[in-house]
């Protein structure tokens, strides 16, 4: 008779997020994407929607005794190496999970800032925008807007400070430079400002830091439409961070294997198409 010896668990990940049912995006695409790294995600739900792949069409926000009830009785049973959070849905809803991340100021926290869909549906208005800024910026370490996002958290600095018009073609990275100094300053160590909805033949995504930038990475641009890409995004470096990897180097293999999943796209419907989180399952049917 053999002795039943107890598997080491994987880095586990605490991820508050919205679900979504097309498997694309939210919630669904945080924990493919932890379990694609060896990770294992712990999953806390903030909000319920209902979309397909072309859009959002409706959500409802858990309550948020709900939210710190599940993130707490999780938190209190197992070791958790890194928290991730999406969409959260409610101004209640950002304060729970304020108030729970608080009494776990060792865990590095990777905050994506869900403001809209990929179509454009809104997720966040501007009183659950400012909630963000003043109770979980502050307690993040990493913060993953794109560069929409960016802006509109950062309230577009660059149009502010007049006469300090940016020079024409370094314009669009000299504005999200400032908004990231910005966001730092609003309390988070680390922004990774994603580039896809940039111009230009590559994607450019930098990582800055309370001393500017940190790295600059350039991605060919893929041609399609994606749904999840920026929850794949911030779940993958929540992901390394829990596998021990430092916040620079993380935040370059978070990109890497984004790019691969968005590569090995799907198009299972008739919107967007589908990050392949587990491609390396597939690479040999190809
Ligand atoms: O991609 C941002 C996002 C995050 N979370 C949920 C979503 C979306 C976009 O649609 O539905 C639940």
């Amino acid at each position: 008779m053999s002795t039943f010896v107890s598997a080491t668990p994987p880095p586990i990940v605490l991820v508050f997020a919205g679900t979504d049912p097309t498997g694309g995006a939210g919630l669904q695409a945080d924990i493919l994407t932890l379990a694609s790294l060896g990770c294992h995600a712990l999953s806390v739900v903030t909000a319920v929607t209902v979309q397909d792949t072309v859009g959002v069409d409706d959500f409802l926000p858990m309550e948020a005794d709900w939210i710190a009830d599940q993130a707490r009785s999780v938190l209190e049973d197992m070791p958790v190496a890194a928290i991730k959070i999406g969409m959260i849905g409610s101004v209640e809803a950002v304060a729970a999970i304020a108030e729970v991340v608080s009494d776990y100021p060792d865990i590095p926290l990777v905050l994506d800032p869900v403001l809209t869909s990929g179509r454009g549906d809104t997720l966040a208005n501007e009183e659950l925008m400012s909630a963000l800024i003043d109770l979980l910026l502050p307690q993040t370490t990493v913060l993953t807007p794109n560069s929409i996002e960016a802006r509109r958290l950062a309230e577009d600095p660059v149009e502010e400070e007049e006469g300090d018009e940016p020079e024409a073609d370094s314009g669009a990275v000299a504005d999200l430079a400032a908004c990231a100094r910005q966001l730092i300053d609003l309390g988070c160590e680390f922004v990774l400002i994603t580039g896809a909805h940039e111009q230009g033949a590559e994607v450019v995504n930098t990582l800055y830091n309370t001393r500017g930038v940190v790295h600059r990475q350039s991605w060919e641009r893929l041609p399609g439409s994606y749904h999840g890409s920026g929850c794949t995004l911030a779940a993958a470096l929540a992901g390394f961070l829990a596998l021990g990897q430092d916040v620079a180097e993380a935040a370059k293999e978070a990109q890497a294997y984004t790019w691969k999943t968005l590569k090995h796209a799907y198009r299972p419907g008739m919107g967007q198409f589908i990050p392949d989180r587990m491609y390396w399952a597939h690479e040999d049917d190809e």
